[in-house]
C-alpha cells in the first residue's frame, strides 16, 4: 500500500488499483485529498492498473469541498485538475459510494466512468445552502444524468436523494445491499466486468439526451422559477443555480462550464455566501458546551412524557414519535386528550411526506392518559401547560413525586425562571428548560435552558435528543425570555413606538420584510391573535393593541387586526381606519406624528436587538455570539444570507452601530437604548460580536 498524502492511499487488488480517501470526519476535499487523488490516478495508470476503484474509509464518501479552506489561500491542485485526471484516465474508474456523496464529493463521483452505491447512501448538491452553486462541473454533469427538472430541484433545494432514487434516475449504475466490505467487493467485481467486457469509458460530460429534452424550453425554466420564488426570496444562489442548469441545457459542455465557473466565483466572493458559510459552522458550534464535555453520559431516552395535548404539547410529542420514541401524553380530561390526539393525527395525515401506513405507525406510539402518574416510566417529561409560575411549580412538585430517579423533567416555558420552577422539586439537577417554537413539529429551533443546578448529564441529554429529533439546539442560561424572546421584546417596544410617531404598521412590516424577515411585528401579532392575554373587563385602552381589541379587532382569526384580511385568500390589506385609530391615540398621548424614513424604521427595530444581544453575551446568558445568530435564524426567520443579528451588526460595522445607538438613545427613552459595555468595548477594540465567546 502506498501512502500518497496524509489522507489518501493507493492499493492493489489483482490488476485493479484501489484509491482510498481517509480524511475524517466527513472526507472533505482538503488540499491533501486533492493532491493524493491526482497522484493516485497518475500512479495507478503508470503502474498499469486495468481499472481503478475510488472508495472512502470512515462513515461516508466525500461529503464536499473542505469549507474551512474557502477563506484561505489556495493550496495543492485544483479540484477541476483532479477530476480531469480521473475522467481522462485510460482505464475504467469506478466510484464506490457509502454514506453521503455531497457537493464536491458527488462532483468527483460524476467524473468516474461508473458509480456503485450502497442502498443506504445519499446523494446531493447542497451548495445552495452555503450560498453557492456546485463549482466543480456538477451543474453541467448532474442534469446530463438525471435530467433538467430533477437537477433543478436537487440544486435549488439542496435535497439529498436516496440510492434507490439515484439508481432509478441513472445517477448510479448499481445499488448494493450490505456493509462497506460488500460495497468494496461489488466495486471490484464491477471493475473486473468492465475490463472483461471492454465496457466504454463513459464520460457524463458526453451525454446529451436528457439535457436535449429541455433545450430551448424557456417555459420550463420560467415555471420552475415561479414555483420556488416565495421560498427563495432574497437569496442569490438559487437563481444562479438555475442559470447554470439553463446553460447545461442550451450550451456545449465546455461553454456551460465557463458559465458555472463565472457564477461560482461571483457567489464565492459575495456577502451572502460568506454569511451562509459562517452560519454552517455557527450551527455546529452551538452544540459544543465548554463545561459539558462530549463524553458526558446522557440519559437513555426510551419513552417521553408530554404534559398538555394542546397545539404546543401535541407538536412537541410528534417530534419524538417521528423518530420512533413512544410518548405518553397527558391531559386533564378525556375530551381535551381526544381533541389533542385528533389534531396530531390530522397533522400527520396532512403531511405529504407521511404515508398512511406511517401515520398509523406513529399514532401507535402515543399513549394518551388523564393521569400524570403514567409518567412514572418516562425518561424525559416535558410540560407544556399554561405560562403561570404557580401552576408550573405545582406541576413540578407533582412530577417530582412521580418521575423515576434520573428522569429529566423539562419545562417548555418561553420566559419563566427555570430555577424557581426547579425549586419546587427535590432534584433541581434534573430540571431543564426545553423551549420549542410553534408549530413545534415544524420549527427547527430548540432553546435549552440550564438552571443554576442543572446537571451536565441533563444538559448533554437535552442537546443530544434535540439533534436526534432534527432540531438545532442552542443552550441559554436563565433570564426573562431567554435568548430569543428577550431580543424580540426590544424590537417590539420600538415598533410600537414607531407607529405612534407616524410610521404605519404596514411601513414597519414592509421594511422588515424587505430586509428578509418572513413578516414584521404587526403581521405577526395579527397571526398570533391580538387578544392573547387580553381581557375586555380589564382593558383600559392604554395601548394600540388594547384599542384594537376593544373595537373588535382580534387579528387574522376574525379577519380584522392591524390589517384587514380577505376571507378567502387571507391576503392582508392595510386599513386606513386602523391608521386613524393609531393617530388619534398617539395625539392623545402627546405624540406629534411625522413622516418616518424607512432607514429609521430599520435602525430603530434592529439596533436595540443587537444591543440586547451584546448584553446577553456580557451576562453570560448565551455562550457565544454565533449562538444568538443560530437562535434568530431558526426561531424567528432572520435571513441566513445576513448571518444573524450579531454577524449582521459586524458587517454593518460596530462603530456605526454604537454611534447610532448613542444618537437614538439621546432622544428616546428605554433601557434598550442604554449602550451595552461589551458592544462599546468591541467597537473600540475592533472586535466582532459573532466571534465573541464566553
Ligand atoms: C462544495 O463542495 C463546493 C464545490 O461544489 C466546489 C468546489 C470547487 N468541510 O454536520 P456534522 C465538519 S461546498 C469542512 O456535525 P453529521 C463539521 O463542521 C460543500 N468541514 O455531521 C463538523 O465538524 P466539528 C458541499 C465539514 O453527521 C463535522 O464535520 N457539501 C464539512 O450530522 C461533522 O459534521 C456540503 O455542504 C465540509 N464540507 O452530518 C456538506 N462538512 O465536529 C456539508 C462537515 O468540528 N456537510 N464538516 O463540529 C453536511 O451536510 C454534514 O456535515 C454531513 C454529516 C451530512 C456530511
Amino acid at each position: 500500500m502506498a501512502q500518497l498524502s496524509e489522507s489518501v492511499t493507493l492499493d492493489r487488488e489483482g490488476d485493479v488499483a484501489v484509491i482510498t480517501v481517509d480524511n475524517p470526519p466527513v472526507n472533505a476535499l482538503s488540499w491533501h485529498v486533492r493532491q493524493g487523488l491526482s497522484d493516485g490516478f497518475a500512479q495507478a495508470v503508470e503502474g498499469g492498473a486495468a481499472a481503478i476503484v475510488l472508495i472512502c474509509a470512515g462513515r461516508t464518501f466525500i461529503a464536499g469541498a473542505d469549507i474551512s479552506e474557502f477563506s484561505q489561500a489556495p493550496k495543492g491542485p485544483s479540484l477541476l485538475d483532479t477530476q480531469s485526471a480521473m475522467e481522462n484516465a485510460p482505464v475504467p474508474v469506478i466510484a464506490a459510494i457509502h454514506g453521503t456523496a455531497l457537493g464536491g464529493g458527488l462532483e468527483v463521483a460524476l467524473c468516474a466512468h461508473y458509480r456503485v452505491g450502497l442502498a443506504s447512501a445519499k446523494f446531493g448538491l447542497p451548495e445552495v445552502n452555503l450560498g453557492l452553486l456546485p463549482g466543480a462541473g456538477g451543474t453541467q454533469r448532474l442534469p446530463r444524468l438525471v435530467g433538467v427538472p430533477k437537477a433543478l430541484d436537487m440544486m435549488t433545494s439542496g435535497r439529498h436523494i436516496g440510492a434507490a432514487e439515484a439508481h432509478a434516475d441513472g445517477l448510479i449504475d448499481e445499488m448494493v445491499d450490505g456493509d462497506h466490505d460488500a460495497l468494496r467487493n461489488a466495486a471490484l467485481a464491477f471493475a473486473a466486468r468492465a475490463v472483461a467486457n471492454n465496457m466504454p469509458l463513459a464520460k457524463v460530460r458526453d451525454r446529451d439526451e436528457k439535457v436535449a429534452e429541455a433545450r430551448g424550453d424557456e417555459q420550463l425554466f420560467a415555471d420552475f422559477r415561479a414555483s420556488i420564488a416565495r421560498k427563495t426570496r432574497g437569496f442569490l444562489a438559487p437563481e444562479y443555480n438555475i442559470r447554470c442548469v439553463e446553460a447545461a441545457a442550451n450550451l456545449p459542455f465546455e461553454e456551460g462550464l465557463q458559465v458555472e465557473q463565472q457564477l461560482f466565483r461571483e457567489l464565492m466572493t459575495g456577502p451572502q455566501s460568506a454569511a451562509q458559510r459562517y452560519y454552517f459552522f455557527a450551527e455546529r458550534a452551538a452544540n459544543k458546551i465548554p463545561d459539558v464535555p462530549k463524553d458526558t453520559p446522557t440519559v437513555d431516552i426510551g419513552r417521553v412524557g408530554v404534559l398538555g395535548a394542546g397545539t404546543m404539547g401535541g407538536g412537541i410529542a410528534m417530534n419524538f414519535a417521528n423518530i420512533g420514541i413512544p410518548v405518553t401524553i397527558v391531559e386533564r380530561d378525556q375530551e381535551s386528550l381526544d381533541r389533542g390526539l385528533g389534531v396530531v393525527r390530522k397533522n400527520y395525515e396532512r403531511s405529504r411526506s407521511t404515508t398512511p401506513q406511517q401515520v398509523e405507525e406513529r399514532m401507535a406510539l402515543f399513549t394518551g392518559s388523564t393521569d400524570k402518574a403514567d409518567f412514572a416510566d418516562c425518561d424525559l417529561v416535558i410540560e407544556a401547560v399554561f405560562e403561570d409560575m404557580d401552576l408550573k411549580k405545582s406541576v413540578f412538585a407533582e412530577l417530582d413525586q412521580i418521575c423515576k430517579p434520573g428522569a429529566i423533567m423539562a419545562s417548555n416555558t418561553s420566559f419563566l425562571d427555570i430555577d424557581q420552577i426547579a425549586s419546587a422539586t427535590s432534584r433541581p439537577e434534573s430540571v431543564i428548560g426545553m423551549h420549542f417554537f410553534s408549530p413545534a413539529n415544524v420549527m427547527k429551533l430548540l432553546e435549552n435552558i440550564r438552571g443554576e443546578a442543572t446537571s451536565a448529564s441533563a444538559i448533554a441529554t437535552a442537546m443530544d435528543i434535540g439533534k436526534r429529533i432534527g432540531k438545532v439546539a442552542v443552550l441559554s442560561r436563565v433570564c426573562p425570555g431567554f435568548i430569543g424572546n428577550r431580543i424580540l421584546a426590544q424590537r417590539a417596544v420600538e415598533a410600537n413606538r414607531l407607529i405612534l410617531e407616524g410610521a404605519t404598521p404596514e411601513q414597519v412590516d414592509r421594511v422588515l420584510y424587505d430586509f428578509g424577515l418572513p413578516m414584521g411585528p404587526f403581521a405577526m401579532s395579527d397571526l398570533a391573535g391580538l387578544d392573547i392575554g387580553w381581557k375586555a373587563e380589564t382593558s383600559s385602552g392604554s395601548n394600540v393593541r388594547e384599542i384594537l381589541c376593544e373595537s373588535g379587532r382580534r387579528g387574522q382569526k376574525n379577519g380584522r387586526g392591524y390589517y384587514t384580511y380577505d376571507p378567502d385568500t387571507r391576503a392582508a390589506t392595510p386599513d386606513p381606519e386602523v391608521v386613524e385609530m393609531i393617530r388619534e391615540f398617539a395625539v392623545s398621548q402627546g405624540y406629534e406624528q411625522r413622516e418616518v424614513s424607512d432607514q429609521e424604521v430599520l435602525e430603530r427595530c434592529l439596533y436595540p436587538m443587537v444591543n440586547e444581544g451584546a448584553k446577553i453575551l456580557d451576562e453570560g446568558i448565551a455562550i457565544r455570539g454565533s449562538d444568538i445568530d443560530v437562535v434568530w435564524v431558526n426561531g424567528y426567520g432572520w435571513p441566513v444570507y445576513r448571518g444573524g443579528p450579531m454577524y449582521w451588526a459586524d458587517s454593518v460595522g460596530l462603530a456605526e452601530v454604537v454611534a447610532k445607538i448613542r444618537e437614538y438613545g439621546e432622544r428616546l427613552e428605554g433601557d434598550h437604548w442604554k449602550l451595552s459595555p461589551l458592544l462599546e468595548r468591541l467597537a473600540a477594540d475592533g472586535g466582532k460580536l459573532h466571534q465573541f465567546s464566553n
